[in-house]
């Protein structure tokens, strides 16, 4: 039995569930995957319902089949101070003329969902609880990478100090930029050493261009996972998705 047979059938994920997921959607959409893969690489048919459920549905499979296959403990490579970019690469959905300016005085994140905290956070309160910053390297999935040094609260630390279910299912965050950003993560990588609420870049506080005051920051994972203006944390068992995700990018997205 290979590894990833145990760990279907050791966390939860029967492979009997598998089975039957592949047969309900081989025969509730006449397609095989065969079929759907090149009918998704023709034009105009891309967006029938059916090829788009079909395929987003097998999205939702792999982001199953990954969730098992991470490890929450195993680190995301570090790098040596010398590499870090000291004028990180700006991204956004939206030009640099658009990003928020966030008052950091009057900023607040909220925190919702499964949690007993119900008084927003005060940056203040962010910087009062423990630090770590780590030497990671962040990959954009249109095309480039750089590395970096980001430092802030765990985001363990954070879900902790509010009272959060960690056995809930997902944590969403929200923010307050242009085009109201979000996206969202499973339990075991939030609880991931590494993932942090970012307030630092190179040792100095983040800039607007790159979220300031708060962005997040989770090494085990792609560029549009890395939400930037966060105001708010929600903890939950419904499948939050995200903004790049309504778009059919894959929701896991590790590295
Ligand atoms: N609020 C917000 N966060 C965002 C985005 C965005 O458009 N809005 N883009 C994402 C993408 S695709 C990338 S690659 C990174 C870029 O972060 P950087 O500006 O620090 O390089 O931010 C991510 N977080
Ligand atoms: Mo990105």
């Amino acid at each position: 039995m290979s590894d990833i047979e145990k760990k279907l059938r050791d966390g939860g994920l029967a492979k009997s569930d598998v089975v039957n997921l592949q047969r309900r959607l081989f025969l509730r959409n006449g397609l095989t995957l065969g079929t759907a893969t090149l009918l998704a690489g023709c034009d105009g048919i891309t967006n029938t319902s059916s090829v788009d459920r079909f395929l987003r549905a097998m999205s939702r499979f792999n982001d199953n089949v990954q969730a098992h296959l991470f490890n929450p403990q195993k680190l995301a490579p570090t790098f040596s101070e010398s590499l870090v970019a000291p004028e990180f690469r700006f991204n956004a959905q939206y030009g640099e003329d658009r990003v928020p300016m966030l008052n950091p005085a009057t900023w607040r994140l909220k925190v919702s969902g499964m949690v007993s905290r119900t008084t927003p956070w005060t940056l203040d309160e962010l910087k009062a609880l423990p630090q770590r910053a780590d030497v990671t390297r962040h990959v954009c999935v249109e095309g480039w990478s750089m590395i970096g040094k980001w430092g802030g609260v765990p985001l363990r630390t954070f879900l902790e100090r509010s009272g959060a279910d960690l056995s809930a299912r997902y944590v969403a965050f929200h923010c307050d930029d242009p085009i109201s950003y979000k996206t969202s993560i499973d339990m075991a990588t939030a609880l991931h050493p590494q993932t942090i609420l970012c307030l630092t870049y190179a040792d100095k506080p983040i800039t607007p261009k790159f979220g300031a005051p708060m962005r997040v920051k989770i090494p085990t994972k792609l560029g549009f996972k890395q939400p930037k203006f966060v105001t708010e944390i929600r903890v939950t068992n419904e499948f939050p998705s995200g903004y790049w995700e309504d778009y059919g990018y894959n929701w896991f997205a590790g590295l």
